[in-house]
């Protein structure tokens, strides 16, 4: 028989929204009464976007679909992305600043963090903000990820917190030497976002040390104060030490469309002076077939004028889901972080088990969040609120979380 990767056995037993989706099943199934429209369960839990397509980026995608029934319009593989969309990407993102063979078109941007880890093997440590998206721990040490840390009991990963007293950000002065650094800003969960000096601290540090960032900017578009970068290339310095990775799924909604990029500079090279962005091209061209033709036609579309109107006007609409969770919250004398910039709200419940609360908010106001422990051990008695969900709901929830 074969043997089973031993790296399996050291992942946590369950990912963190299966098993948040597994609980709620379990408590609608043990309260009948949440089946009334008035007991109904509601999801602030999973980032997951709930508004319809806006009209010009529905329209793209419409006719992607339609062009592909006619002969000028067929397209087949096309692997790296559609050129038209790289150069589009690089233009509204980037100010023209990357060639097309820089820009890589994805199905999204976890799927890359993924595929991503594969560059680097089993020997190189891996460090993430604590608390973070938990696709970086769990997919790092699936690979194996292993090195520069002690003592913790779990593979091979240094977190470096970023709690009120950070102001969430980092102890850089901990970040391990020659580590890969997985960094989100806007953060999933805390939805702070680092400011221009921050990131150039990191981007130092990183020359300094060694270090490449896989710089997550899935929810850049939320960004709403014009003095915080979108993406990191706006810090000098970051294309010689960060690849950069971003999505469609939360400022079009594309979540079920999926449509992602990942950017991989020229100028990035492994300690050995080799090309990350020929091993990027290899890794992608190997294990990659190219993301949807039809998603990349919304994608354009959603680059248009009209099409960047509208992903505004969608990140709007849940900042403005945000502001009402938030309130709620602070009315209740609950303090908390994010929403701003960002469709997470980070609040704490000092001394309690997230775990705890989330199951208290569930049973007192039949509403969802994730529990902050779900994003390693600095969000332990913090929950994360969503901001992704219909107005209605969102204003139900807020209303109930009185009950607390
Ligand atoms: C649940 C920091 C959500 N099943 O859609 P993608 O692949 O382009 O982007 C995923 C992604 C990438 N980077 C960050 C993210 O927060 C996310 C999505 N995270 C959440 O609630 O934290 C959705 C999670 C989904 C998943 O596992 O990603």
């Amino acid at each position: 028989m074969v043997t089973r990767n031993p790296c399996i056995a050291r992942i946590k037993a369950g990912y963190l929204f299966p098993e948040i989706a597994k609980r709620r099943r379990e408590y609608a199934a043990a309260h009948p009464e949440t089946a009334r429209p008035e007991a109904r369960i509601i999801s602030l839990g999973v980032g997951n976007t709930t508004e319809p397509l806006l009209p010009h980026i529905n329209a793209g995608l419409v006719e992607g679909a339609r062009r592909l029934g006619t002969a000028e319009g067929y397209s087949g593989y096309q692997d790296e992305g559609l050129p038209a969309l790289r150069e589009k990407i690089s233009r509204v993102f980037y100010r023209g600043g990357f060639g097309i063979d820089e820009i890589f078109i994805s199905d999204g941007a976890k799927c890359d963090i993924g595929r991503l880890q594969l560059l680097f093997g089993s020997g190189t440590a891996a460090a993430v903000q604590d608390p973070s998206y938990p696709v970086y721990v769990d997919g790092s040490v699936l690979i194996g990820a292993a090195g520069g840390w002690e003592g913790s009991g779990y593979g091979g990963i240094v977190y470096l917190p970023c709690t009120a007293e950070n102001g969430y950000f980092p102890d850089l002065s901990a970040l391990p030497a020659d580590s890969l650094f997985y960094f989100c800003s806007p953060n999933n969960p805390t939805g702070a976002a680092a400011g221009r000096d921050q990131l150039g601290a990191l981007v130092k540090a990183a020359r300094e040390k060694g270090v490449l960032i896989v710089y997550d900017a899935a929810y850049a578009e939320y960004i709403r104060d014009p003095a915080l970068p979108k993406s990191i290339y706006e810090i000098e310095g970051a294309r010689e030490c960060a690849v950069e990775v971003n999505s469609f799924s939360k400022p079009a909604g594309f979540t079920g469309v999926r449509l992602g990029w990942t950017v991989v500079p020229r100028e990035l090279r492994y300690g050995g002076g080799e090309s990350v962005n020929a091993d990027w091209a290899r890794v992608t061209g190997t294990i990659f077939n190219g993301a949807s033709n039809i998603a990349q036609a919304g994608a354009l579309a959603a680059l248009d004028d009209e099409g960047i109107k509208e992903m505004r006007t969608l990140c709007d609409f849940y900042l403005g889901n945000a502001a009402l969770i938030r309130k709620a919250l602070e009315n209740l004398g609950i303090s908390c972080v994010g929403g701003d910039n960002s469709p997470y709200i980070w609040a704490g419940f000092p001394g309690r088990d997230s775990w705890d609360v989330f199951n208290e908010i569930l049973e007192k106001c039949q509403v969802i969040t994730t529990p902050g422990a779900g994003f390693g051990p600095a969000g332990q008695s913090f929950i994360r609120f969503s901001a992704f969900g219909r107005r209605s709901d969102v204003g139900e929830a807020a209303g109930r979380l009185s009950r607390l």
